[in-house]
């Protein structure tokens, strides 16, 4: 099993999107096991963005993300980062097929609504960055069996 970090960035929690958004990654089958509402202060965005802090839109992208609350989750399912990244479709909502997150809901890259980690090392950084922990809870779903073979 794999673990990921999704953030429903702030104009998803603004659009009251949140319950969407996440339906549609626990509906994928994959399941949730870290999940809380926070505001992300200035010093949290530039450590989880620093990747980009040299791109002309790390600015605009630290303020958008502390610009408001948004929720922060944690997913656990075999290649959870992969199928969470097709879930939420391309970086350009305008590129991004529909049936994706972003297709379905989104219009532009600097309201994209969700972040979703990148690939494995992203994802222990990323989840390391936002939950302790004793905050992840683990445990098992009845229905496990029938998401994933045994
Ligand atoms: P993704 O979120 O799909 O992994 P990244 O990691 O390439 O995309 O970019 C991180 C975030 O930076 C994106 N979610 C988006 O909000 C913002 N971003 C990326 N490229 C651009 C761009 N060309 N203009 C404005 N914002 C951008």
């Amino acid at each position: 099993m794999e673990q990921t970090l999704i953030i429903v960035k702030p104009d998803g929690v603004q659009r009251g999107l949140v319950g969407e958004i996440i339906a549609r990654l626990e509906r994928r089958g994959l399941k949730l096991v870290g999940l809380k509402l926070m505001q992300i202060t200035r010093e949290l965005a530039e450590r989880h963005y620093e990747v980009h802090r040299e791109r002309p839109f790390f600015a605009g992208l630290v303020a958008y993300i502390t610009s408001a609350p948004v929720v922060v989750g944690v997913l656990d399912g075999p290649r959870a980062i992969e199928v969470t990244r097709a879930t939420v479709g391309a970086t350009d909502p305008v590129k991004a097929a529909p049936g994706t997150i972003r297709g379905d809901l989104g219009l532009t890259i600097g309201r994209n609504l969700i972040h979703a980690s990148d690939g494995p090392e992203t994802a222990e950084r990323e989840i390391g960055l936002f939950f302790r922990p004793e905050e992840l809870v683990s445990y098992e779903r009845a229905v496990d069996g029938w998401i994933v073979e045994e």
